[in-house]
């Protein structure tokens, strides 16, 4: 009889299911508490005789163990299925994750800007070998046997007889364009230069420039001096005033330097521009017929400008940066404030 309802007992604690609190609650008044089935086991031991009592006693013991173990069971699964629910259901009132994003680097957004400005006028782009032979990066251009820029201090050869080296500016780009397209040309060449120069806050042994080739029949110095108003309004502001200034470089004649109203200052001097008002931002000049003819373009019938500028040097201008040295430190202080705003 107490055997039956014991194993009755057993077989209800192993079935019992608690789906919420309220069914947990009833789990525990039927099998755990004072009042519950197990207690009334408890209560009718008394009634037995006290040679019985012992291994009724331990059944029952047995009994008890199984329905707290079972109890603390049914209290883990119901708070797993409680967190379950809460996956399922999120919280829409919360604010969104920040999601980190990176930003255009300095140098890449200045000379993305260049190319933009000047390819709505026209301009092509071209892009040529880092490593380069003699003709391409000196004879070409006119710049006679014994000029100190061939020399060890600003170059870095790579093989002496014949000469195999860095390319020092992309003016060897455009020979190469010269020598196999047919006037007219309009084209602007960025690219990573290369010079034995000691590092500074103001120079670099890498670094970007920018040059552009204009010829065809009666292209002039005004067409030249327009071209750089041009871009110089577009790149700094309408208001930013464009002087030449008499220069030299081998492959052009005349030459000249450009400057620009200091953007910090406007003219008025400061430390920007030394006290001048005015800030170098490149060379220029008409193309020396000497090139042309060098490239197999006939310097009777077609004249041409051309220009060249470091995009470092545009770009410390343009965001005030103070040393050249930050664009390839890959400072993430320096990097974050190019990043877009969120
Ligand atoms: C400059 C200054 C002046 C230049 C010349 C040529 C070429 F190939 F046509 F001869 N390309 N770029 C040039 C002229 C570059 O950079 C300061």
């Amino acid at each position: 009889m107490q055997i039956d309802k014991v194993a009755e007992i057993k077989s209800a604690i192993a079935t019992a299911e608690a789906r919420n609190q309220q069914e947990l609650e009833e789990y525990r008044l039927k099998f755990i508490s004072k009042k519950s089935v197990v207690g009334e086991l408890f209560a009718e031991m008394r009634h037995l005789p006290a040679e019985e009592k012992k291994g009724f006693g331990q059944v029952i013991n047995e009994v008890k163990q199984l329905a707290e173990q079972k109890f603390q069971e049914l209290i883990e699964q119901l708070n797993n299925g409680l967190s379950n629910t809460k996956k399922e259901t999120p919280d829409l009132t919360l604010p969104p994750t920040q999601i980190p994003v990176g930003g255009i680097h300095p140098l890449t957004a200045t000379r993305q800007r260049i190319i933009e400005i000047f390819e709505r006028i026209g301009f092509n782009l071209s892009e040529g070998p880092e490593i380069e032979d003699d003709w391409h990066n000196f004879t070409a251009l006119n710049f006679p046997e014994n000029h100190p820029a061939r020399e060890m201090q600003d170059t870095f050869f790579i093989e002496k007889n014949p000469d195999i080296a860095l390319r020092t500016h992309t003016s060897s780009v455009q020979v190469r364009v010269m020598e196999n397209q047919k006037p007219p040309i309009r084209t602007l060449s960025p690219g990573r230069v290369f010079r034995n120069e000691a590092i500074s806050a103001r120079a670099h042994c890498i670094f970007h420039q920018v040059e552009g080739l204009y010829v065809d029949e009666a292209v002039s110095f005004a067409d030249l001096k327009q071209t750089l108003f041009h871009f110089a309004k577009e790149m700094f502001g309408k208001t930013t005033k464009v002087r030449f200034r008499p220069s030299f470089f081998p492959f052009t004649e005349p030459s000249a330097e450009i400057d620009i109203s200091c953007l910090l200052c406007g003219g008025t001097g400061c430390n920007v521009c030394k006290g001048t008002g005015w800030v170098e931002i490149g060379g220029s000049g008409m193309v020396d017929p000497n090139v042309l003819e060098n490239c197999g373009i006939d310097s009777i019938k077609y004249t041409g400008f051309a220009f060249g500028m470091g995009i470092e040097r545009i770009a410390m201008l343009k965001y005030q940066i103070k040393d050249l040295r930050l664009f390839t430190e890959n400072d993430v202080r320096f990097l974050r404030q190019f990043r877009p705003m969120l």
